[in-house]
């Protein structure tokens, strides 16, 4: 992060080209409100700021369960189980998030459109094969059609987030020794392509794995600095924010090789601002 103007008490031009190039680059509001604190801002001002200037809500919240102790949350249209919740990073392990037959019809409507997993290209902000990343996918688009228009509205629900700021969800399927290895699902700023991803809702800011269909063996989704693998069990799902794209967030993670049969995923992608 580059040094914050000084003597920005006030809110001069100065100071809003600042939080704007920030943001550009890839920093969160979080990481901007700490560097405003630390310059002996307010946190309230600073972060009224950082919203009129940048127009996003002026909450500074990340998409969040109300883990209040209850076992099940409602999303709405269905209860959920809550089967495990971590601090930090915020992580949660979620039952019964979906049917058995949405499942199914997530997996029949994606099918025809498989192909092979691309990744975001850093230097770019373009798209490229991937070596690490070994599965077949497809992007639906949000809302697309009446079932995905569904589960995105659960999902805003469960994790108070709005709808209009996920990304398009996405579908993957992992054939026996297809993995994904351990990465961040937020945009590095260090990378040249960053800003240019960044200009469609700004940085990704949680992650919401749903399993559609459990593989023989293998496959776990695995966050290697935390020692912990999450079994990929049709209808559950893990769920996990990181306030700031930096590996401190303890938010590594990767697909484990499918050992047996297959697995099929959903990941829905949360950004800061509206995704366009
Ligand atoms: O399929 C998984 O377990 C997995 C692991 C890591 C999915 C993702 N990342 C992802 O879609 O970002
Ligand atoms: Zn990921």
């Amino acid at each position: 992060m580059s040094a914050l103007p000084t003597l920005a008490q006030n809110v001069t031009p100065q100071l809003r080209a600042w939080l704007r190039a920030q943001a550009s680059l890839g920093h969160t509001v979080q990481t901007m409100l700490e560097a405003m604190r630390t310059a002996g801002w307010q946190t309230g001002v600073a972060r009224d700021v950082i919203a009129t200037t940048l127009q996003i809500p002026a909450s500074g919240a990340l998409p969040r369960l109300d883990q209040d102790g209850a076992l099940q949350l409602d999303a709405g249209d269905r209860q959920v189980d809550v089967l495990l919740q971590m601090r930090r990073p915020r992580l949660a392990v979620l039952g019964n998030l979906l049917s058995d037959a949405e499942c199914s019809a997530l997996i029949k409507a994606a099918r025809p459109s498989l192909a092979r997993s691309l990744t975001v290209a850093v230097k770019t902000g373009g798209e490229v094969l991937s070596h690490d990343r070994t599965s077949s996918g497809m992007f639906f688009t949000r809302g697309e059609n009446a079932l995905v228009a569904r589960i995105e509205a659960r999902i805003a629900r469960l994790l108070n987030w709005p709808v209009e700021n996920g990304e398009g969800l996405q579908v993957l399927r992992y054939l026996p020794g297809a993995e994904y290895k351990p990465h961040h699902d937020y945009f590095d700023p260090a990378e040249p392509g960053t800003p240019t991803i960044l200009q469609r809702g700004g940085q990704r800011v949680a992650t919401l794995v749903m399993y559609l269909q459990a593989p023989a063996q293998g496959g776990a989704t695995v966050f290697p600095e935390l020692g912990l693998e999450v079994l990929p069990q049709r209808g559950h799902a893990v769920f996990f924010s990181y306030d700031r794209p930096d590996a401190s967030t303890l938010s590594l993670h990767g697909g484990a090789p499918v050992l047996a049969g297959e697995k099929w995923v959903a990941t829905k992608w949360l950004r800061e601002r509206q995704f366009i």
